[in-house]
């Protein structure tokens, strides 16, 4: 078995920092020691992290790797996908099999499953979207539950005619939820409302980019929000998990469920935390297209409301326990162009994957989070969350050697040109954040290092989750 000792570095966890090596062997940790003390083992590797935090290899909750949707498919395929995780310091991913409306559902799961096994690079799990809520497939929950390490089920308020379930499926789901002890995933966007906004405006002949999200105002995400707390409410209090939350009406209704004691958790992403509907879904003014680069749902907010800085005030009262990155990457030059003349057939998502740790510890640099939340946010609460913890999540004796060199004096510059993603643009072009990844372990394994590839598609495992671990 193979060791590996990683010394000098700064170990950060949810409650602290501190100088600690860490010792691996094979896949695993298996110790946790003073600074310097672990000379006196023979090991085949050294590694000097002096200078730079040693964390939790990234967790992220919310890809969609080749995805079909909006007319095509995401761009990235779990091989390209999970390598540019890795490059980003991401060495878990937690992405969806998809069911539609009257598919099996355990046919749709081993879809997904073939389309990952053999080409990741990194550990992976499912969720399950359910496009069809009907018998059957309130029945396959219990056993992906039981015997699928499956425990989270995405169900959509938006999307009418293709995802969208209407609230009696809703409630049927939640109640079937609080019987199995699974989460349900909440797309929370009152899709019908939204509809006809979409059409009125197209109606008026408003069709730009920014459209997308002037049509899919904030108080339709609260409201939302608002009603699938009830039905969880009225299941049982099902664990509900509000996913790419954007706004401030969204996050009060959240944080008022959650000081009430209620099994509600959320999550918001980078995207809602930096960009904004002025200056990114309507780059380029009336006309331009550009814009169609940044339409994503939930969309990007008005620069002008508070919604930026109460998300990152959620993420420091936990009110917001997770950032996620919804990754779901199409390429401006055909993908996008596919909503050329009409927003509305802009295939909607942005291709993220690779710059969340970053983009997350640029929010430290500035005061918005600190270190041990930024850990915590990123990876050990995510594990958690959906049930791969201590396995995932955390830097500690047993737990799988998914290890993040992290250099703070370092720095990044996002481009297209050099990212790794599938993807022909960068939502982020020429941004330089402070801090960059050096050394990434996926279990035991470097896959990157100073940004060289050692990884191999294939390496990644799938992961069988258990229930949420935040239930009282
Ligand atoms: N939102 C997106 O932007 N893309 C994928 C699906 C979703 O809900
Ligand atoms: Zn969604
Ligand atoms: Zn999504």
């Amino acid at each position: 078995m193979t060791r590996t000792l990683v010394s000098g570095g700064t170990l950060v966890s949810t409650t602290g920092a501190t100088p600690t090596d860490v010792l691996v062997e094979g896949e695993t940790v298996t110790a946790l020691l003073a600074p310097g003390t672990g000379e006196e083992f023979s090991v085949d590797t050294r590694i000097d992290a002096t200078g730079c935090y040693v964390l939790p290899g990234g967790v992220d909750v919310h890809t969609h790797m080749q995805m079909p949707f909006g007319g095509t498919e995401a761009s990235d395929t779990f091989a390209t996908g999970t390598r540019a995780a890795a490059f980003g310091g991401t060495t878990t991913i937690v992405d969806f099999a998809v069911q539609r409306t009257g598919e099996v559902v355990e046919e749709s799961l081993a879809a997904w499953h073939a389309k990952a096994e053999g080409n990741c690079a990194i550990d992976y799990g499912f969720h399950v979207i359910l496009g069809g809520v009907d018998e059957d497939s309130l029945k396959a929950m219990d056993s992906l539950v039981a015997h699928e390490g499956i425990s989270s089920f995405k169900l959509f308020m938006a999307y009418p005619g293709v995802f969208h379930s209407d609230d009696g499926q809703i409630l049927r789901a939640m109640q079937r939820a609080t019987d199995n002890g699974a989460t349900i995933m909440m797309h929370a966007e009152n899709g019908t409302a939204i509809d006809v906004l979409v059409q009125q405006a197209l109606a008026a002949g408003n069709t730009d980019p920014v459209f997308h999200g002037l049509t899919r105002p904030a108080a339709l995400e609260g409201e939302a929000v608002n009603r699938a707390i009830a039905l969880a409410e009225v299941a049982g209090d099902t664990p509900l998990y509000v996913v790419h939350v954007s706004s401030s009406p969204a996050l009060d209704r959240i944080a008022s469920a959650r000081s009430e004691g209620r099994n509600v958790f959320a999550e918001t992403c980078p995207q809602y935390l930096c960009l904004t509907l002025e200056d990114h879904l309507g780059a380029g003014g009336p006309g331009s297209f550009e814009g169609a680069k940044y339409a994503c749902s939930t969309p990007l907010r008005s620069k002008h409301e508070p919604h930026a800085r109460d998300l990152w005030k959620g993420l420091r009262t936990d009110d917001l326990a997770v950032v996620s990155t919804d990754h779901c990457p199409f390429c401006f030059n055909d993908q996008k162009q596919l909503g050329r003349g009409d927003f509305s057939r802009i295939p909607n998502g942005l291709g993220l994957v690779e710059h969340r740790m970053d983009l997350v510890h640029q929010g430290v640099v500035d005061g918005n989070l600190s270190l041990q939340r930024w850990v915590e946010t990123c990876s050990t609460t995510p594990a958690r969350m959906f049930g791969m913890y201590p396995r995932k999540g955390t830097v500690a004796p047993g737990s799988d050697a998914d290890i993040v060199i992290y250099d703070p004096a370092a720095t990044t510059t996002i481009s297209a040109q050099t990212h790794h993603m599938n993807l022909d643009h960068s939502a982020f072009e020429g941004v330089t954040l402070q801090g960059r990844v050096r050394t990434v372990l996926s279990r035991g394994r470097t896959v990157v290092d100073r940004g060289t590839w050692s990884g191999r598609e294939g390496h990644g495992r799938y992961v069988r989750r258990g229930l949420s671990q935040y239930l009282r």
